[in-house]
């Protein structure tokens, strides 16, 4: 995975969050989304270490997540406008995206909700013979659910392969994480015997760096790690918190992350030419998934009922 690649990957998330932005902006997509703008860094650089067969579970939070391991951005941008070409054919929306297909077990909207059930897809694997890793992406908050830390607890037990992603972002909605989570979530796992590192989740190539060495220890069954991401969103918890003037974060706090953006390291890296080209390839794949995701009706109304109960056509059936 060279450089180019992973900044091209960022490049995609980034715009394609900026798109959304401006479909709430206009009302196209109803009940606003959480931007992963700032952490572009962490989807990419983990799951550029991670195969294609290997699993994700996502959060509220999960656009990137899902680009990063490879669903096509129209149907993403189709879901999100509840379309009949989205990924689940508009019935998941923003905090529900799965492709199986593709190995993403689904966002979740349930804060911490994602980490018992990659453990229970890492266990299933196990059991077949397969040596899949699951990847389960998850906020500072979910570290105070008991959910996350019952499920540290039985995969040390059970050695799973299982890689616990904490993307520390500083905040859950407007709770500081430096007020709210005693210890830190390194020394939470090392509790559990669990493998544990934090890193600069800023930067693509050490977030890719880190995450292939624990991936490759869940691999190999040595059991779980984990692995924490210092990163930041740039903009509010929700599109709905730009109606509003909260003063949870200064400013000046904003702009030094903001001086951090990963896109603007990495990007550095290339040759003017070179980021030019990849930028403008982005534009033009997400103005083509721009024009597919407006271009498809809505779902039938008739239909509503349909996929309720498990039925493998409701996930990634085109992929
Ligand atoms: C079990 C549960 N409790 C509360 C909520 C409401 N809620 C949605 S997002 C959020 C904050 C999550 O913070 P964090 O895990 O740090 O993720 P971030 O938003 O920073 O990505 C909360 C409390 C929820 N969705 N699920």
């Amino acid at each position: 995975m060279t450089i180019a690649d992973l900044y091209r990957s960022m490049r995609l998330i980034r715009g394609f969050e900026e798109l959304v932005l401006d479909l709430v902006k206009h009302g196209e997509v109803v009940g606003g989304t959480h931007s992963y703008i700032g952490q572009e860094a962490v989807a990419v650089g983990v799951c550029a270490a991670l195969r294609p067969d290997d699993l994700i579970t996502s959060t509220h939070r999960g656009h990137g997540h899902v680009l990063a391991k490879g669903a096509e951005p129209r149907r993403v941008l189709a879901e999100l406008l509840g379309r009949r070409d989205g990924l689940n054919r508009g019935r998941g929306g923003s905090m529900h995206a799965a492709d199986l297909g593709k190995g993403i077990l689904g966002a979740n909207g349930i804060v911490g909700a994602g980490a018992p059930i990659a453990a229970g897809a890492a266990w299933a694997e196990r059991r077949s013979g397969s040596d899949r890793v699951a990847v389960t992406f998850f906020g500072d908050g979910a570290l105070n659910q008991g959910v996350v830390l019952e499920t540290l607890n039985l995969a040390a037990i059970w050695r799973l392969p299982v890689l616990f992603v904490c993307e520390n972002n500083g905040y859950a909605t407007t709770l500081p994480a430096r007020t709210a989570v005693a210890g830190s979530a390194v020394s939470r796992a090392e509790a559990f015997g669990i493998h544990a590192e934090s890193v600069d989740g800023m930067s693509v190539e050490a977030v890719h760096e880190a995450a292939s060495g624990c991936v490759a220890h869940a691999r190999s069954g040595e059991g779980p790690a984990l692995l924490e991401c210092r990163t930041y969103r740039f903009e509010g918890h929700h599109t709905i918190e730009r109606r509003f003037r909260l003063s949870y974060r200064t400013p000046e706090e904003v702009e030094q992350w903001r001086a951090r953006d990963p896109l603007l390291t990495a990007g550095a890296e290339l040759s003017d030419e070179e980021r030019e080209r990849v930028d403008a390839e982005v534009e033009a794949e997400l103005a083509e998934a721009l024009a597919f995701a407006q271009a498809s009706p809505p779902p039938d109304p008739a239909d509503a009922s349909r996929y309720l109960y498990a039925d493998q056509a409701a996930f990634g059936a085109t992929s």
